[in-house]
């Protein structure tokens, strides 16, 4: 509760701990600390005021918290979120980074969105081994965090300086680190890899069902249908509206889908309607489930009219929360639930009332408009705190449309140090409920996150634009995201509103289908933006969605990673290529995984798109005669008319691949193949792959369960001769399965060489009947900056091979 002066005086360093990769140091007066990395002397943060000056501040007061820390100028920043990023991923000097959960749309640059993500990586690269490290404040009181390039400065509302700080040196060792301190990501089902079709709005099942009918027509991919608060009795939490959503209906039509293996998730909000009749209401009261404010619990209003907020931090209401969980499922077979409007959102804002005689109405529309009676709270500390943080970008009090920040939580823990942990804890309770229920793994998709969300849910990133601004930033908020340790996100796809056009629907689902979480849609007042409700861009969902079905196993290979050492699903580039700096800010592509790169269009009218690619070589999986191959890396335009999306794979990889399907469940009964990549035009190479399989309805996704098998692929080539190999843990699993492989295409033979003998598993494969050898040329778009003329490279398939996964 000091502030601790500047002293002119020199500091004196006072203690040195020193870690297997970081030195850490601090001095009393003035009191600072530095934390430096061992291998390489680097300083990573030093708070020391003299180290700062003019920007070096420290302040620890109750409600004020304000330190500081140089930066290196080759520091390249990214994180702190959640937040919509104009200039992509990288931090921005001078962009505003306020971290505290609100319900303002994403389209809102540069403002505290959804999630609070106190969390930065930092990479540096000053010509010699680049090294990567994060710094996590662990702390849920709102912040402003400046950014200038040469420091960065955060202003905390509240709680302590708890700061971690993950040694890297990779980025891939970073995020491992800080997902082994927060969670792990969740495993997902199988399933919620497919497509899902949303919107807001679907008035009766018909229209639903009709939906499904259509993507089936249409031959577009569709393994999740959703709805929004559509099939709510009176907007309100866990009913169903009998008139258009009636139950007998409903079963049926789950049945129906249930059996093809389609899955239906449907939305909820923590706000529970104010309503004697509702018995989520009344069993809420009866146990005390609820934010209290002045004793009573607190009165919001959201789509319901009067609402009370569950508090998700009472034990008590963790299991009243699980048994409405469990009654709804009982009404209704979800697989899954959505957890919308947690920041909390509130259309109120301070201390209201019922207004006498008056019923607040339920619904959209003019339901959004406060109707209770309210009045600013600003009498207390908690609600008007001596410093403002920046609040959804405007410096509106921190009460405004959401709980009063003097509400009370269990324990007497204050909604002014808890608001940002409420989605991240109605996460950890709706988790806790679904797996209580059938022991099957569940599958949540959360608005607001904290860190450590990504042990419970995946994550959408809100409300946007259907227009080509958004459909770019989508892209650093989900790699954003990967690094926060939520790999399972995606953005809106086409857009939530106000209404695409046909054009950027096609490249919005050329993106979207690489997104880990691939959704469509779109809100109450947007016109119907299905896939298939154009023509061109059903063509161009059956083109990206198609090779998404034949990727699954691949995607489902990255989730198990994700949930077991915490690497994103969707990376930046400078994952795989650290060294490259040229990949630094780069917020245009993205890798799935370490070595598949997905280069789309984001701009109206291209019909091609200037890509880079890192130093290697890189082999289209659409047209798998091209290749793009370069010894420092370069751009390259690509051709990309309406419904082509460039999607290369690196080399030294071997990728598993099934054929696809119109639902993941028969896609993944399909055979596998394998693509072996080496490098183009050289004579030796190696290659490696891997794949998780497993039952994906149990509640973990690990191996020693009798239920999973994992396989390391690898691979070689010296000379014309190419060996493939397995290594298998627990085959059992996939050999019950029945799965094998049935092809095997290997790109970058050198074209001299040829492919003289080939071998999978020790075993030679002859014949001309199950070798097919493709010997024209490689289409290559550049020349090898490194050729001496021998650019071909030949690839080959090897067919009719009965060779087991197992
Ligand atoms: O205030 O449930 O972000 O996806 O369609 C709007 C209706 C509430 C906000 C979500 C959006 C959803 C909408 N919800």
């Amino acid at each position: 509760m000091q502030t601790i002066a500047r002293s002119s005086k020199s500091p004196i360093t006072v203690s040195e701990y020193s870690g297997s990769e970081l030195i850490v140091s601090f001095t009393t007066d003035p009191f600072g600390f530095a934390v430096k990395r061992k291998s390489n002397g680097q300083t990573l943060f030093n708070s020391s005021s003299d180290a700062l000056d003019p920007f070096g501040n420290l302040v620890f007061k109750d409600q004020y918290l304000e330190i500081s820390t140089k930066l290196p100028k080759d520091a390249s920043l990214y994180g702190l979120g959640e937040n919509t990023q104009p200039h992509g991923i990288k931090l921005y000097p001078n962009d505003p980074y306020t971290l505290y959960t609100t319900d303002i749309s994403a389209i809102n640059l540069n403002a505290d969105l959804y999630g609070s993500h106190p969390v930065y990586m930092d990479l540096r690269n000053n010509g010699g081994e680049p090294s990567a490290h994060a710094v996590l404040l662990l702390n849920s009181n709102g912040m402003d965090v400046f950014y200038r390039g040469n420091s960065l400065t955060y202003k905390v509302i509240g709680g302590v300086f708890d700061f971690y700080f993950f040694a890297g040196p990779t980025p891939l060792s970073v995020v491992d680190q800080y997902t082994s301190l927060i969670g792990r990501p969740a495993p997902m089902p199988y399933w919620s890899l497919g497509f899902h079709q949303c919107r807001w709005g679907y008035h009766n099942l018909s229209v639903v069902e009709d939906v499904v009918e259509n993507y089936k027509k249409a031959r577009i991919p569709l393994d999740v249908i959703w709805n929004d608060d559509d099939h709510m009795d009176g907007h309100k939490d866990f009913t169903l509206n009998p008139t258009n959503y009636p139950r007998p209906k409903l079963l049926a039509f789950l049945d129906k889908i249930h059996s093809m293996g389609m899955k239906y998730i449907v939305i909820i909000d923590p706000g529970i309607g104010v309503n004697s009749s509702y018995g989520v209401y009344q069993r809420g009261m009866a146990n005390d489930v609820f934010i209290k404010y002045e004793g009573e619990p607190y009165l919001a209003q959201v789509w319901p009219g009067a609402v009370h907020f569950p508090d998700f931090l009472n034990p008590k209401t963790v299991s009243w929360w699980g048994d409405e969980v469990r009654r709804f499922h009982e009404l209704v077979p979800v697989d899954g639930l959505w957890i919308d409007m947690n920041e909390a959102s509130n259309f109120c804002s301070g201390k209201c009332t019922i207004p006498k005689g008056k019923q607040c109405p339920s619904g959209t529309g003019p339901g959004w408009i406060c109707c209770l009676d309210c009045k600013n709270i600003t009498n207390t500390r908690w609600d008007d705190p001596p410093y403002k943080i920046n609040a959804s970008g405007l410096q509106v009090p921190i009460g405004f449309k959401t709980i009063a920040t003097s509400a009370v939580h269990y324990n007497g823990v204050l909604e002014y140090d808890a608001h940002s942990l409420y989605g991240f804890s109605q996460s950890i309770a709706t988790h806790k409920a679904l797996q209580g229920l059938e022991g099957k793994r569940p599958f949540i998709l959360s608005r607001s996150t904290f860190v450590g969300s990504g042990k419970y849910a995946a994550h959408w990133t809100g409300d946007n634009k259907g227009t080509w601004e958004d459909l770019k930033y989508s892209i650093s908020t989900m790699l954003n995201f990967g690094i926060f340790g939520v790999p399972m996100v995606g953005s809106d796809i086409c857009g939530f509103y106000p209404a695409p056009t046909e054009e950027l629907c096609n490249r919005w689902i050329e993106v979207g289908a690489f997104y880990p979480f691939s959704r469509d849609h779109a809100n109450y007042y947007s016109p119907r933006q299905e896939l298939y409700q154009w023509e061109s861009v059903a063509e161009s969902a059956r083109n990206a969605l198609g090779m998404r079905y034949k990727l699954l196993p691949y995607l489902y290979t990255l989730n198990y990673e994700a949930h077991i050492s915490g690497a994103p699903i969707a990376r930046p580039l400078f994952f795989s290529f650290p060294s490259y700096t040229e990949c630094y800010g780069l917020s245009t592509q993205f890798l799935l995984g370490s070595s598949l790169m997905v280069s789309p269009v984001l701009e109206q009218g291209k019909s091609n798109v200037k890509a880079l690619f890192p130093p290697g070589s890189w082999y289209s999986l659409f047209d798998m005669t091209q290749t793009i191959a370069s010894k420092g890396g370069r751009y390259v335009t690509l051709d990309a008319p309406l419904h082509v999306v460039n999607v290369h794979l690196y080399q030294n990889t071997i990728l598993p691949m099934q054929q696809g399907g119109m639902i993941s469940k028969e896609a993944r009964m399909t055979p596998f193949s394998l693509i072996v990549t080496f490098p183009a035009g050289a004579t030796e190479g190696e290659a490696k792959g891997k794949l998780f399989l497993d039952d994906d309805e149990l509640p973990d996704m690990k191996l020693g369960n009798g239920r999973s098998t994992y396989i390391d692929f690898y691979g070689t080539m010296t000379k014309g001769t190419v060996k493939v190999w397995s290594e298998v843990q627990e085959s059992k699993f996939a050999l019950d399965k029945g799965w094998h492989i049935e092809k095997i295409t290997v790109l970058g033979l050198n074209g001299s060489g040829e492919a003289s003998s080939v071998e999978i598993d020790g075993n030679p494969v002859m014949g001309a009947s199950n070798i097919e050898m493709n010997t024209t040329e490689q289409k290559f778009h550049e020349e090898l900056e490194d050729g001496d003329g021998k650019t071909e490279t030949v690839m080959v398939e090897i067919k009719g091979l009965s060779l087991s996964v197992g």
